[in-house]
């Protein structure tokens, strides 16, 4: 029997690495996507299957976490055996400016989701996974975070995802539902939005280094992350559907870098060593070496780094470092992507679009450049 998904979220980073691994696992994919002015459905086009050939198993329906009676409809026409809740507002900064949207979307979206497989007395059928977060840790209250850590949330986004946690673990505990929580550390790869600290960097550096902008600005460098690759952390997601009974896993690398270190390691990859001089509100990145020919829009002096205070959070989480070593022991899951390798990749990928623009714009065409976040 084909085993059938439904992923929310899928036109997300992870959406659509999940998508391609449940894919690739035999599985007839169906994926819910918004429905927006233009297309948005870039990170799944390659595997887009056109829907009047027999047997296509990869179907995107119309739908919004928002709408109950849409995805009630659209879990009853598919009847998932496995259900994965990847969707969400799911921005931290942003939920500080539409904290409630964040809260319907990524708190009672998942109630919606399942009420709804209970209601269509799906609920000793259907699995159901639940993107919970790192975020969920907040202010910390040990160091490293495992699954006992008790959560201490500092944003709208966490707050939300919060409940989202809860509701995941009561229905299993009401219902007897498989329902089960990934408490994921940030996960990354060339497919991460673009206003996300790393994106940020690689993609600003790249065209920096084209000679596309001049400099990006950022907000607190100093915060420590722990950051893996998305592919590994998808297939952690699917893993743990696939157990005897429903538990909830930390998924982290257990290493944790700043976003200067981060930053550190982009310019290397370009070529660059940087300084950074000053410090709060003043400290800046300057370009104090270049190897090779990666960066031609740069001379030794130049200042690639400003800090600016919009990007700091009214509540920032300082510190995050996970313990996977539950996911290890019972699952035996590792990440196979270091954060560094995974820093190289996504730079080398920008870069490759940054030439591509820099080429465009030397030839009359106007290349739009955009790196809020
Ligand atoms: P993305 O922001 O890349 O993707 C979010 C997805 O949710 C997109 O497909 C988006 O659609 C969709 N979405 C947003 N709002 C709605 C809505 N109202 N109804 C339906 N779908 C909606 O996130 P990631 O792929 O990085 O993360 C996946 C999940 O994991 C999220 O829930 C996130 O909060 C959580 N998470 C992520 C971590 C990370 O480091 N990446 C770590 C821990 C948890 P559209 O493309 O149209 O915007
Ligand atoms: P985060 O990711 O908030 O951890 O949430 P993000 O990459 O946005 O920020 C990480 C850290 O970097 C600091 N930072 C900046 N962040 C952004 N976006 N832009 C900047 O200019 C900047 N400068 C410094 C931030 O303050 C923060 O400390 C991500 C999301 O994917 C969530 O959905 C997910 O739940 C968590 O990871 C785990």
């Amino acid at each position: 029997m084909v085993k059938r998904a439904l992923v929310t979220g899928i036109t997300g980073q992870d959406g659509s690495y999940l998508a391609e691994f449940l894919l690739n696992k035999g599985y007839e994919v169906h994926g819910i996507k918004r429905r927006a002015s233009s297309f948005n459905t870039d990170r799944v086009d390659h595997i887009y299957q056109d829907p009047h050939v027999d047997n296509a198993r990869f179907n995107l329906h119309y739908g919004d976490l928002t709408d109950t009676s849409n995805l009630t409809r659209i879990i009853r026409e598919v009847e998932p055996d496995e259900v994965y809740n990847l969707g969400a507002q799911s921005h931290v900064a942003v939920s500080f400016e539409a904290p409630e949207y964040t809260a319907d979307v990524d708190a009672i979206g998942t109630l919606r989701l399942l009420e709804a497989i209970r209601f269509l007395g799906m609920e000793k059928t259907t699995r159901f996974y639940q993107a919970s977060t790192s975020e969920l840790y907040g202010l910390v209250q040990e160091t490293p975070q495992k699954e006992t850590t008790p959560f201490y949330p500092r944003s709208p986004y966490a707050v939300a995802k919060m409940y989202a946690y809860w509701i995941t673990v009561n229905y299993r505990e009401a219902y007897g539902m498989y329902a089960c929580n990934g408490i994921l550390f940030n996960h990354e790869s060339p497919r991460r939005g673009e206003t996300f600290v790393t994106r940020k960097i690689t993609r600003g550096l790249a065209n920096i280094a084209q000679g596309l902008e001049p400099c990006i600005y950022m907000g607190n460098i100093d915060a420590l992350r722990d950051w893996g690759h998305a592919k590994d952390y998808v297939r952690m997601q699917w893993m743990m559907l696939q157990q005897h009974e429903a538990e909830d896993f930390v998924i982290a690398t257990g290493v944790q870098y700043s976003v200067r270190q981060f930053i550190v390691w982009a310019a290397a990859e370009l070529g660059l060593t940087l300084e950074f001089v000053g410090t709060g509100l003043d400290e800046i990145a300057v370009v104090a070496d270049i190897n090779g020919n990666k960066a031609p829009g740069l001379k030794v002096g130049d200042v690639v780094m400003r800090i600016d205070p919009r990007y700091f959070r009214p509540s920032e989480v300082e510190t995050l470092l996970g313990d996977p070593t539950k996911a290890k022991d019972r699952l035996g899951w590792v990440p196979e992507i270091s954060t560094q390798e995974m820093c190289a990749e996504m730079v080398r990928e920008d870069l490759k679009v940054a030439k591509r623009h820099a080429l465009l714009k030397e030839h009359g065409m106007d290349i739009p450049v955009c790196c809020e976040g």
